[in-house]
């Protein structure tokens, strides 16, 4: 609160220094004695204008250089190689653009700036000029959208028949995640099944629903297409898996879906950073409310054998909630016995 109220009497014995300077400059003015209004603040500005370009050109620079890799992570999927390669494109020619501009700006506020007995040629305009800076940035511009949507179009194609199909669910404030087990088939789900312990919602009656299985880690095959089926329970989420340039938004009650190829292991990207404790991760990029910071998944990519390993590691969700058999129609129950791995009364009697 101190370091407030002293920051504001700062500010207000400066605008009052101000006041005065110009005051006195217009009752000289007034009086006839000075003529060249404004002369010495106009310098100053001008040389702001000149310390201000530098200072935040090499500031810029700086910056960019000493922590190019906090925002430009290695990359981990086919598309992401095309994406970067887009996006370092596009910035090439908008940074080139945007330095020659600046500069010109902050200098021409410089070296033009109020001279006395200094007039302004006469100059209307320039139809040659005018059609070039606006041809330029035209072509250029549809250049790198056509382009854009080429990569767009690519990496939004449907998935190949013998991708890895994985649901990933957003809810206030956790990921989830479902894998549709032996029949690679996920189940169908109903909003209103939703309760504490079936939070995706599983409808028990669907044949494939009996061997779905929810880890609480995504795991995905290295060089093998991975389709995530993304949703949303409450409110908007966003799943973002940068290492892999992936970002969908998890919209409730509209399903989206993303599909790519994990071009490297956890291990491999272990090895490339020299980092042991290197982990992929899952994050939210939607601002979902308060415990948004929280949704975060731990990603683990594996080599495919591993990845098959993992897979058959895993209990089916039902055999972990057998309390919910009850919900499986009666014509499936046996079924459902076999599939979800839950030990049957005759198998329970045999071992007796
Ligand atoms: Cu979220």
């Amino acid at each position: 609160m101190q370091t407030l109220l002293l920051g504001i009497s700062v500010v207000l014995v400066l605008v009052i220094l101000f006041m005065i300077f110009k005051l006195t400059t217009l009752i000289g003015v007034a009086k006839g004695s000075k003529t060249d209004v404004d002369a010495g603040s106009n310098k100053v500005n001008a040389s702001l204008m000149l310390i201000f370009l530098i200072v935040s050109g090499i500031i810029t620079l700086w910056f960019s250089y000493s922590w190019f890799g906090d925002y430009h992570l290695p990359v981990a999927s086919d598309h992401g190689v095309i994406t970067d390669k887009l996006f370092w494109i596009t910035m090439g020619i908008t940074g080139v653009a945007f330095v020659l501009t600046q500069i010109l700006l902050f200098y021409f506020a410089f070296r033009y700036s109020y001279k006395k007995n200094s007039t302004a040629t006469y100059y209307p305009d320039n139809h040659k000029l005018e059609l070039v800076w606006t041809l330029v940035p035209a072509v250029v511009l549809t250049v790198l959208i056509l382009y854009g949507l080429k990569v767009w179009n690519n990496i939004t194609s449907p998935a190949p028949q013998e991708a890895e199909v994985i649901e990933v669910m957003g809810a206030q404030f956790a990921w989830r995640v479902r894998y549709p087990g032996e029949d690679n088939k996920l189940g169908r789900y109903d909003y209103r099944k939703i309760d504490a312990s079936n939070a995706f919602g599983m409808d028990l009656s669907d044949k494939n629903s009996l061997d779905d299985f929810v880890p609480r880690e995504l795991h995905l095959p290295k060089g093998k297409p991975v389709l995530l089926k993304i949703r949303a329970r409450d409110v908007l989420h966003s799943v973002f898996l940068p290492h892999f340039r992936l970002k969908m938004d998890a919209v409730p009650g509209m399903p989206t879906q993303f599909w790519f190829v994990p071009s490297k292991s956890t291990e491999d990207m272990r090895k490339e950073t020299g980092n042991p404790d290197f982990n992929y991760e899952l994050a939210c990029t939607e601002i979902c409310g308060k415990g948004h910071f929280s949704m975060r998944m731990l990603v683990v990519v594996d080599e495919p054998a591993d990845y098959e390993a993992w897979k058959k590691e895993q209990k089916t969700w039902l055999s972990l909630n057998p309390e919910y058999m009850s919900q499986v129609p009666e014509e499936l129950k046996e079924v459902a016995m076999i599939s979800s791995g839950i030990e049957t009364s005759e198998s329970k009697d045999s071992s007796l």
